[in-house]
């Protein structure tokens, strides 16, 4: 049985979200996580429950160092970027943290370190023999994401660590059949080496008592449970791999990346605890006791929570989660997800970039399906929902209620809260939390929209515009429960919609921000007669038409390029016309390059001093995999001299060399070099 009656709770509470790779930007297939959590970490706030919340980016690992390969950056400069890109973007979703860091903080590594070097102790960790496949042609052995090959189970083809597109299993290195290197396509040779394993099948009998036991979504326990009764593997976790923690029993080894990533939910944990001044704080989650454990996580990582990262915490001596929540995947347009595809939203391009409001996007993944369900992210259903739901039926009542309030009366006029209404809102509280008990925050959204309606008809049949001129003290009394039932309203929505439930904070005459630390019960209380209302304005808009064609056709245009470059063929591009001025602003110049050297730990660039006739400028560029340095030294070539200067791999790049791309040969750039005239000469 799972524990019963969970939330509110006296004991403390810290929910933790799976890291997002450090490795790309964010995507709405992300938000499936991350919006829920805060929605449920709001949700227990708002139930007076002492709840802590801490997430961060997952800096190690194959995901991170192939992106390095590809942009020709190393392993810290790409985690750098996307973890500000992270660290900047969840805040403008309203997704706040407590702690937001990242496993290459010095907190995490040592933690790492302490954490295995227990398990040696304990017995945990034994030294083996692992065949594992090599790369001749790449001159590498191929931990995880380098290697493909076909699952053992299923027989599709996988990547070494998981069957990707199969089913979805883990897979042990050495695991995939026929395997083949990822990068370059060449079939791979064995070699053997010691790795560290972890002895996982030590731990069947306490993970199927634990699983049991465990809070959290069905679909995390029973899948959990199943492969526990197919027999657990011990499970290897070292890998010969350059980035990473160095594996503390053997230097020359790289800890697996899922060893220390899930470790840094407990040192973010003590991130935020030094932060507050209270550095033992975070034990009153870790050490075992009452606090409550509660990770977030898509299901295709519920593996790693629920079979090794128990296992870990218990072989270590420490506290284990008391739930594991596991959300569904996102479809796009009913489409698997995939940016090769054009099937993806990126969070800041295509949505904050436009304008949109987060709230509504909050709104979409919440009420869109359950928990555990997928969730399909259509472009026009996020118009409707914004358009009916949230316009017509949510905002449209506020809006009416207030406006027509403050018109007539400019305070909270003379009433009582009817017994009949209050009662609704009581009900509305008991089903939401009914539905943070289940994990199920759709339900949270239903019971507010619900109440919204149940304003709705009651300010439609009481007539209240027609009552002001017949019985105003009637009408006063209908406006006063019109009002107070906004106040709940504002009071309820407040997890999904933050920013919308501030706004209407405000226009009730409260202290806007004020609504986040509000308590659920303060629903009930109906507002107090003669205080003085905000200035009423319309809490929700309308996705605008003109707006919302032009990201359809945006989004539209991305699916068929990606369509034409699967067959080979590039769209060709609209024609696009610039103005003379526009073209006069761009400042061409001929360039002698002095020097040129390579930027040492990248691949790809290229570092050239420049010589355009009145200065000498460093200018960076990707040109590393095509040309030798010397190839480039006493060349002059075209340069955009006034492009906006960037910081690349540390240096200030201040222009762009100009190069053209051979026809038919994607990536092939050849310099755009000039004879015969001296540096500074403009072009036009
Ligand atoms: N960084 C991302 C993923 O596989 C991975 C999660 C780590 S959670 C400890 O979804
Ligand atoms: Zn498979």
């Amino acid at each position: 049985m799972t524990n019963l009656n969970k939330y509110p709770t006296k004991d403390p509470v810290l929910v933790t979200c799976g890291l997002p790779y450090a490795s790309g930007e964010m995507h709405i297939g992300h938000l499936r996580t991350y919006v829920p959590a805060d929605v449920f970490v709001r949700l227990l706030k708002k139930m007076g429950v002492d709840v802590t919340f801490v997430c961060g980016s997952d800096t190690h690992g194959t995901p991170v160092v192939i992106t390095a390969e590809k942009e020709g950056l190393t392993p810290k400069e790409i985690y750098s970027k996307y973890h500000q890109h992270y660290l900047e973007t969840f805040p403008k979703l309203n997704i706040r943290f407590d702690n937001y860091g990242n496993t290459d903080d010095p907190e995490n590594i040592e933690r790492s370190i302490q954490l295995v070097e227990t398990l040696q102790k304990n017995g945990h960790i034994y030294p083996k023999e692992l065949e594992s496949p090599y790369c001749s042609q790449c001159g590498r052995s191929l931990p995880d994401r380098y290697v493909r090959g076909e699952c053992p189970y299923c027989h599709v083809d996988a990547r070494g660590d998981e069957c990707d597109q199969g089913c979805g299993r883990y897979l042990e290195p050495g695991e995939v059949l026929n395997p083949r290197c990822a990068v370059c396509g060449s079939p791979t040779r064995p070699v053997t080496r010691t790795h560290y394993y972890f002895k996982l099948s030590n731990f069947t009998k306490f993970l199927e008592d634990f699983l049991q036991r465990m809070g959290g979504t069905k679909n995390a326990r029973n899948s959990a449970l199943s492969w526990v009764r197919e027999g657990l593997r011990d499970w290897c976790i070292t890998r010969d791999l350059d980035w990473g923690i160095k594996f503390p029993l053997d230097k020359e080894l790289t800890l697996y990346v899922w060893v220390d990533a899930p470790i840094h939910y407990m040192s973010s944990t003590e991130q935020w605890a030094k932060a507050i001044g209270q550095p033992d704080a975070w034990e009153k989650f870790w050490k075992p006791g009452n606090g409550r454990l509660v990770h977030y996580i898509g299901q295709d990582i519920v593996h790693h929570h629920c079979i090794f990262w128990p296992a870990m915490l218990k072989g270590s001596d420490y506290n284990l989660p008391y739930a594991v929540v596991a959300s569904g995947m996102v479809k796009i347009e009913g489409h698997n997800f995939s940016r090769s595809r054009g099937y993806v939203v990126w969070i800041k391009e295509d949505y904050l970039d436009k304008g949109l409001d987060p709230d509504y996007l909050r709104y979409y993944v919440v009420s869109g399906s359950s928990h555990t369900k997928d969730l399909d992210f259509a472009w026009d259903v996020f118009r409707d929902k914004v358009n009916n739901e949230l316009v017509n039926t949510f905002g449209n009542f506020i809006y009416r209620a207030l406006h027509f309030t403050n018109k007539n009366f400019g305070e909270v006029p003379k009433g009582e809260f009817d017994p009949k209404l209050r009662k609704e809102v009581e009900r509305t509280i008991r089903g939401i939390t009914d539905a943070v008990n289940e994990y199920e925050l759709k339900k949270v959204s239903d019971e507010i929209l619900k109440l919204a309606r149940i304003g709705n008809e009651y300010f439609q049949a009481a007539k209240p515009w027609e009552l002001v001129k017949s019985d105003k003290d009637k009408a006063a009394e209908i406006l006063y429960n019109a009002v107070a039932l906004v106040k709940a309203l504002a009071v309820l929505i407040e997890p999904i919609m933050p920013s919308v439930a501030e706004s209407i904070w405000g226009q009730l005459g409260y202290e806007a921000a004020e609504i986040h630390s509000v308590p659920i019960e303060e629903a009930l209380n109906s507002p107090e007669v003669g205080s003085k209302l905000g200035t009423p304005k319309p809490v929700i808009a309308k996705i605008d038409d003109d707006q919302f064609a032009r990201i359809k056709e945006t989004i539209a245009n991305r699916i068929k390029a990606a369509e034409a470059a699967e067959r080979g063929e590039t769209l060709e591009e609209p024609e696009v016309t610039v103005t003379f001025d526009e073209f006069k602003r761009m400042d061409i110049r001929a360039g002698h390059i002095l020097e040129c050297t390579r930027v040492p730990k990248t691949k790809k660039l290229l570092l050239l001093k420049v010589d355009l006739g009145t200065e000498i400028r460093e200018i960076v560029t990707g040109l590393a995999d095509l040309y030798k340095p010397e190839d480039l030294t006493g060349k002059t070539a075209l340069f955009l001299v006034n492009l906006e200067p960037k910081k690349i791999a540390g240096i200030e790049s201040k222009g762009m060399i100009l190069a053209v791309e051979k026809a038919g040969e994607p990536g092939a750039w050849v310099p755009v070099t000039v004879e015969g005239v001296p540096p500074g000469s403009k072009a036009a």
